[in-house]
């Protein structure tokens, strides 16, 4: 029934198994000069972390760590054993390098094929990957899974919405990959290129790379008549794999034979009750070119409580709320992206994208939020479209308890990219 019978393993074995590979893999990583130097530092010595009672002995990873060593203070193997390189997109900051030797490219493969057959892909699905290939590892960290479970894998790539619905139509694919916000991009096309659902095939879209509210994967769902499911990576744990939805849409599965979660309190280091949010910590429990400890990914989530329908026995996280460093300040009171996220997409006038905008006016902070509205509900009369800003405007209150700037610009209208989203534009430095 599961694409790896470890996805079923009994909670006691799967915790023992953690145990035996944390073991490994910090004695390990103790080659590498980074962390050489950081066990040094803290008197610490590999043995003396046997299992998982020993994880808070070791200290966290940091992002400033893998810039410090750049470009190979991380491996605790020879290069020459590498056969891979990967970067992150750089969101926050300069990009970051993360090393796979072979068996850690096979090891990937293997848990994003995991994923693909939990939603019930199987090798006789065409499958196109709308992702931006290059040093990004939503293009070949996903292809390479794909391959791996036997799909026919279009590498689309990013971009270029007529040549991605010309491959959909003409190689029938029933499969995608795409960042959402994009996915919505392309869908605002599909009328001017003459697209028509029943021309598809599509069943399943995999959406991911990004946050997004729960009202942008309905959004999704219903414009390519798929299901959509959340895929949750980040480069330093490989990227795509490491958390992932089943059909039960509530919440994904960390893949917790390769990867040792922990939800803490970013200011105070503690581990948070469970079910309740704090910043996601990963070590790597497979990788052995570059293995990672601890390493305190920014993102914000939960543990779901309670056990998962499908049976599988890996702990859910919650849909990623925002990272700790995208919150917003103004006027004291602290906002999410996601919060006006939730909002708009709930509104059925409002299109498929938004900008908040942070300005300064004389002293005060302004926080406005440019919305696209749909073409439909896009008209002359000044009087209809001055109720919808003032509804907008008093439903974003509600949830953020400031009085935003909302403005309502036309359909298509706000930038957009083939990638990550870039949801805030913050001109209060400038
Ligand atoms: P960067 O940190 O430069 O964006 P990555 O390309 O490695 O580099 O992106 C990983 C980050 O993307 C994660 O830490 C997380 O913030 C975000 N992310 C990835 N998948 C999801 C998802 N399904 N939901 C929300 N955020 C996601
Ligand atoms: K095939
Ligand atoms: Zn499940």
């Amino acid at each position: 029934m599961f694409f790896d019978p470890l996805e079923g393993l009994a909670r006691q074995d799967l915790e023992n198994l953690q145990g035996v590979r944390l073991r490994h893999v910090v004695s390990q990583s103790a080659n590498s000069p980074l962390y050489a130097r950081i066990f040094e530092e803290h008197g610490l010595q590999a043995d003396q972390v046997q299992g998982l009672d020993d994880l808070p002995r070791l200290p966290f990873t940091g992002k400033e760590d893998l810039r410090a060593s750049y470009p190979g203070g991380m491996l605790c193997r020879p290069m020459e054993e590498m056969v891979r390189l990967h970067a992150s997109s750089g969101t926050t900051g300069a990009a970051t390098v993360v090393f796979h030797t072979a068996n850690d490219i096979q090891t990937w493969a293997d848990l994003v094929a995991r994923c693909f057959h939990m939603v019930g892909v199987r090798p006789h699905d065409v499958f196109q990957n709308m992702s931006g290939y290059g040093l990004f590892t939503g293009g070949l960290g996903i292809h390479y899974g794909a391959e791996r479970l036997g799909c026919l894998t279009i590498p689309a790539g990013a971009g270029n919405s007529k040549r991605q619905i010309k491959l959909l139509r003409d190689f029938r694919v029933t499969v995608i990959h795409i960042i959402p916000s994009y996915a919505l991009h392309l869908a605002t096309v599909f009328d001017s290129l003459g697209v028509n659902l029943e021309d598809l095939h599509l069943k399943t879209a995999l959406i991911g790379a990004e946050p997004h509210s729960e009202q942008i994967r309905k959004r999704i769902e219903e414009l390519y008549g798929v299901k959509a499911y959340n895929s949750y990576g980040l480069s330093e744990m490989n990227g795509p794999g490491v958390a992932f939805e089943c059909p039960e849409q509530n919440g994904m599965h960390i893949w917790e034979d390769a990867f040792l979660a922990e939800i803490i309190d970013p200011v105070t280091l503690e581990p948070v009750p469970e079910g309740e949010v704090g910043e996601l910590v990963l070590t790597t429990l497979t990788r052995e070119g570059m293995p990672i400890l601890r390493y305190r990914t920014r993102d914000l989530t939960r543990f779901i409580p309670g056990e998962c329908p499908c049976g599988r026995t890996h702990r859910r996280i919650d849909r990623i709320l925002g990272r700790s460093d995208d919150m917003i300040i103004i006027k004291g009171v602290n906002i999410f992206p996601m919060q006006v996220e939730r909002v708009l997409m709930a509104i059925p006038e409002v299109g498929q994208n938004y900008l908040i905008v942070l300005e300064r006016q004389g002293y005060l902070d302004q926080f406005k939020v440019q919305v696209e509205v749909k073409s439909e509900f896009f008209v002359e009369d000044m009087r209809v479209l001055k109720k919808l800003q003032d509804r907008i405007t008093g439903m974003l209150r509600d949830e953020l308890l400031i009085t935003p700037k909302v403005e309502l610009v036309e359909a298509r209208s706000l930038p957009c990219s083939d990638g990550k989203a870039q949801r805030v534009c913050d001109l209060r430095g400038q």
